[in-house]
């Protein structure tokens, strides 16, 4: 197997699982006459039942024992005797009863649309690949968050920015002639785990896309996926009118500028009369956008709000900005830059914010924009390929950091201010709501450039529809649709996924240490690195280690970041009593004799943190190592040589860290520690040209 199938695998189950499905599945009884989307649904049913069973269940016109039925009560009348109570699920969410109907034991898939009901046939083949009972269903679920994307960041020549599985998946150049099955394939995957929009270009963006051209291309895309529920959504370049349209200004108060933006949107319109809308990333690291016009970001999203308010389009604008003129500390420019801005964007604006303050660490705080600007509906982005935390070959299942960031509390009005609350729109009452998740996925054969990253792509989705779900139970759900239901073999690879992410915060940034990667592609340590053109461009500008100790003070007698977080936040983090070791380091500068909460050093913690995670790596192969007979022996060897790989790395990261460290402490390493293999020289030596993603 080359991880092709995703986790929509439906490999012929063993005889009883097979005895339970078969039950359940002996028919389909569905509207004569389907759309496209219960096409879609009914394909799949087939196409999984097939797998699972043998066969595809027969067609059946009226009810009968064990039957599935599947439609809205408009298409299937019979069901509206059944009282279902349809209305909470909106226009995606989806039921699923055991129920009896004409007299016979069936299992009802309902839903208000045909886009519920392709949801509720995901949801029902999840229930039968991992083995659950199907007998006595009565589930319902809705997303809470309205908007769920992947934000694609690949360029038009399909290199992908921060992509480490191949190139771009889309082929634009044999577009839109050529619609690769592929394309679909995506829209099944996505829709199975709740997926609703796709921005196809990177944010760094070129004004092509908005060319005739591509608008075609984009537009076959949009085809595919429409069955799918998927709306396809576009970065814009602000500088657009001057480059495509020849007007010598790009300044968001100039009419000629809204005009074409107008115009713009009206062709997309017309070809895509589903698009999404825009993202922008505007007067960021180097994009152009209001702010060369002396304009504010408001006044940039309004005038594209406007363009696309009549075809009920949405502005999605990014918060991710630093600047060479703001001097402030780096976790704080984008509050300070956005927050006098809350109240100033138009009704169909989105701000879309990164889950921490800086830049998809290992680990960060979550950004104090969320909850500080009540009169904005705020997006959450988080990185699902993984820039930051060893690209494709290491095996990090990021979901309990997505869930650490949504249930951060900001306090914002009260306790229980969560994250999750804020995007969801909950906690003041936004109509609009959205989360996006970068994505890992390329034209590499299992997608994102290991089986292990099709988790975080799941997770990614699962808890997009439904924030409250644990990391643990989502690890479970995919592990038993990719691989097994074996609990000889979920529990254990449970336990290996759910441990990785601290796994590695420790051996690349522990104690809340961050931005420590190399120049430019962010592959392996680089701690020493302090002679960059912008100081938030340097390691040292993070850890500002030197010979007395190490960490940046963020509270009242440092850079005061803690103060753009409400003040029981602000409290916790400023005192090192209760700070935790998580975000020891990013709010505070001590001393390396510093003594921990365990009485030990910091030296000594530091020291030992990396350590662990080097060991807690080793302890993952070791438990790979027990599982081969579980798993076809493609996927096993894959995942076996990336975990040697992933080894050898955090023991690098440790070994230079150290080093670098060490030179400046001046310390002995803690009793039983490991010196460095080689000396600091030997690490600051090491080059990698044509790192992947750059
Ligand atoms: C950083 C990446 C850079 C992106 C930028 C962004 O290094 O490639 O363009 O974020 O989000 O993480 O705009």
């Amino acid at each position: 197997e080359d991880g092709y199938d995703l986790w929509l695998r439906y490999r012929p189950l063993a005889a009883a699982p097979r005895a339970v499905v078969a039950a359940q599945a002996a028919a389909i009884l569905a509207p004569a006459d389907p759309s496209p989307s219960l096409r879609a649904a009914l394909g799949e049913l087939d196409r999984g039942l097939a797998g699972l069973l043998g066969a595809p269940p027969p067609r059946a016109t009226t009810p009968r024992a064990g039957a599935l039925v599947i439609g809205t009560p408009a298409e299937l009348p019979r069901l509206t005797a059944l009282g279902l109570p349809l209305a909470r699920l909106g226009d995606e969410g989806y039921l699923i009863r055991s129920v009896t109907l004409d007299g016979a034991a069936v299992t009802v898939i309902a839903a208000n649309t045909d886009i519920g009901l392709l949801h509720g046939a995901f949801a029902w083949l999840r229930l039968a690949q991992t083995g659950a009972r199907l007998d006595d269903l009565d589930m319902s679920s809705a997303p809470r968050i309205a908007i769920r994307m992947l934000d694609h960041w690949d360029n038009l020549d399909r290199s992908v920015e921060r992509g480490y599985a191949g190139q771009s998946i889309w082929d634009w150049w044999r577009l839109p002639d050529y619609r690769d099955p592929r394309y679909t394939d995506y829209a099944r995957a996505n829709a199975s785990i709740g997926i609703n929009g796709a921005v196809l270009n990177n944010v760094n963006a070129a004004p092509d896309m908005l060319t005739p051209r591509f608008i075609a291309k984009a537009a076959a895309l949009a085809d595919v996926f429409r069955p799918y529920g998927i709306k396809v959504w576009l970065s814009v370049n602000f500088a657009s009118p001057k480059v495509l349209g020849g007007l010598p200004t790009a300044d968001p108060l100039d009419p000629q500028v809204a005009a074409w933006w107008r115009a713009k949107a009206d062709e997309i319109y017309a070809a895509i009369p589903d698009f999404g809308g825009f993202l922008v990333k505007a007067n960021s690291e180097g994009q152009p956008g209001p702010g060369d016009y002396h304009r504010s970001h408001a006044e940039g999203a309004n005038m594209l709000a406007a363009a696309l308010r009549p075809h009920h389009g949405i502005v999605i604008w990014r918060a991710f900005v630093y600047s060479a003129d703001n001097a402030e500390d780096r976790p704080r420019q984008a509050y300070s830059e956005f927050k006098p801005l809350d109240g100033r964007f138009a009704a169909n604006v989105i701000l879309q914010v990164k889950n921490g303050p800086v830049d998809f660490q290992p680990r960060e705080p979550f950004s104090p924009l969320f909850g500080a600007m009540p009169e904005t509906p705020l997006a959450l982005e988080v990185q699902i390929t993984k820039e930051y935390l060893g690209f494709a070959t290491h095996l990090v299942y990021l979901a309990p950091l997505f869930e650490e960031a949504l249930d951060a509390d900001t306090y914002a009005k009260g306790k229980g201010s969560t994250v999750a609350k804020v995007i969801e729109g909950r906690l003041d009452g936004h109509a609009l709501s959205a989360i996006a998740g970068v994505a890992n996925i390329g034209s590499d054969r299992d997608w994102t450039g290991s089986d292990f990253n099709q988790a975080n792509w799941y997770a990614f989705g699962r808890l997009a529809w439904n924030p409250d779900l644990s990391s643990r139970t989502i690890a479970e759900e995919w592990i038993k649709q990719t691989f097994t239901t074996d609990p000889a073999f979920v529990a254990p690879v449970a336990a290996m996924m759910m441990g990785s992410r601290q796994a590695a915060v420790d051996y690349m940034t522990p104690l809340g240490l961050a931005h420590q990667m190399a120049t430019g592609h962010h592959y392996g340590p680089a701690p020493w690195v302090g002679d960059l053109d912008r100081p938030e461009w340097n390691p040292t500008y993070y850890n500002r280690a030197d010979a007395n100790g190490i960490g940046f003070d963020r509270t009242a007698s440092g850079s005061d970041a803690v103060a753009q977080y409400a003040p029981p936040v602000a409290r916790r983090f400023a005192d090192l009593g209760t700070v935790g070791d998580d975000y020891l380091l990013w709010f505070h500068h001590l001393p390396w004799g510093y003594r921990m909460a365990s009485g030990d050093s910091l030296w000594n913690t530091l020291v030992s943190r990396y350590g662990r995670g080097v060991d807690a790596v080793a302890a993952m192969q070791r438990t790979w190592a027990g599982l081969d007979r579980y798993v076809d022996r493609e996927r096993y060897a894959k995942a076996a040589t990336f975990l040697a790989i992933q080894h050898r790395e955090a023991g690098w990261w440790r070994d230079a860290s150290i080093a670098y460290f060490q030179s400046l402490s001046k310390l002995p390493l803690p009793p039983g520690a490991r010196p460095p293999a080689h000396d600091l020289d030997y690490y600051k030596a090491l080059r990698f040209p044509y790192a992947p993603g750059h």
